[in-house]
């Protein structure tokens, strides 16, 4: 059985651990350029990347000093190792949901992702203001035409199927951003949406590290009712184990009395046709004695 007291003990170890930092989380569907922007935040390529499915553990850096960016494996419906994701986006300050415009609207397991953050969260409003859009690739020649209708299209999805609206929304793009520090190109990197990612990270640092004690006191609660809730449940199985069990036993009681009764009433209807023969064989042995004597007598 799991040790459910072992690892509600370590989570709360972990949000002590997260009240003096900021944590900075990506999310969003697999090969979306989660891990390209962290670099690009960073200046470094620390995050692996690449053009298939890349990141399948978080992958914690250090920013600046007490903030930290989280990569995390992208959100998918064919790996079942969403749940190391699900595990980081609890410590989030910020959730930086990354979607890539060159793939179109958002599709059900982004929603569907969205919506599973949200409830990790201690509400819709708190949620609102923790959370960012960030609209990446917008370089691709295909879609940069059409940036506002695909926002637009998000953002109409984002409401529909998760009730959100007015958080924050960036473009980005990688790919300028890195040929603009390259090539020393100002007018590259403007437009390429990382500084003004990057600055307003910046500006709530301060705000968020503020918040960190209600957030600590919220997500302890938050784990204390996940931890009984376990307990609950893991109660409810055994007492249902051994319910069974006592079943298994109450059956195989009756069936093994049900086999004596049938052994006994065998035994005696044996008995009987014992007692039966034994009276026929002694009659004849009488008789056979009887017979005896009278031959004897006959003959002397
Ligand atoms: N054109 C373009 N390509 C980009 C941009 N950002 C990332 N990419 C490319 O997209 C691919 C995926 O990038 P990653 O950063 O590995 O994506 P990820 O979301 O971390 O992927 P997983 O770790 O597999 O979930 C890589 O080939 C990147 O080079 C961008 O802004 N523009
Ligand atoms: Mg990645």
């Amino acid at each position: 059985m799991k040790d459910y007291a072992k690892a509600f003990q370590k989570k709360i170890a972990e949000i002590n651990a997260d009240a003096d930092k900021i944590n900075i989380i990506n999310a969003g569907v697999m090969n979306h350029g989660k891990s390209s922007l962290f670099n690009s935040l960073i200046g470094d390529a620390v995050f692996p990347e690449e053009d298939v499915r890349t990141t399948v553990k978080t992958q914690i850096e250090e920013w600046s000093k007490g903030v930290y960016l989280i990569d995390t494996p992208g959100l998918s419906a064919e790996f079942v190792d969403d749940a190391v994701a699900y595990e980081a986006y609890r410590r989030a300050n910020v959730i930086l949901f990354v979607h890539r415009v060159d793939t179109g609207e958002l599709h059900k397991n982004g929603i569907d992702g969205i919506n599973k953050i949200k409830s990790l969260f201690p509400d819709e409003k708190f949620f609102t203001e923790h959370f960012c859009l960030v609209l990446t690739s917008i370089d691709d020649q295909s879609a940069r035409e059409n940036l506002e209708t695909i926002r637009d299209k998000a953002l109409a999805d984002i409401k529909k199927f998760c009730g959100l609206s007015g958080f924050k929304v960036f473009f980005v793009s990688n790919t300028r951003y890195r040929k603009g520090l390259a090539e020393r190109k100002s007018t590259l990197l403007k437009k390429s949406g990382i500084p003004e990612l990057h600055d307003y990270l910046q500006q709530n640092f301060s705000k968020w590290l503020a918040e960190n004690k209600s957030v600590r006191i919220a997500r302890i609660a938050r784990e204390k009712e996940d931890f009984i809730s376990q307990l609950r449940s893991e109660r409810s199985k055994v007492q249902s184990r051994i319910k069974s069990k006592q079943e298994k036993i109450r059956r195989r009681q009756k069936n093994f009395l049900h086999k004596l009764e049938e052994a006994v009433s065998l035994y005696n209807s044996d008995k009987s046709e014992y007692e039966y023969q034994d009276s026929v064989l002694d009659s004849l042995n009488d008789e056979f004695v009887s017979l005896t004597q009278r031959w004897q007598k006959e003959h002397y």
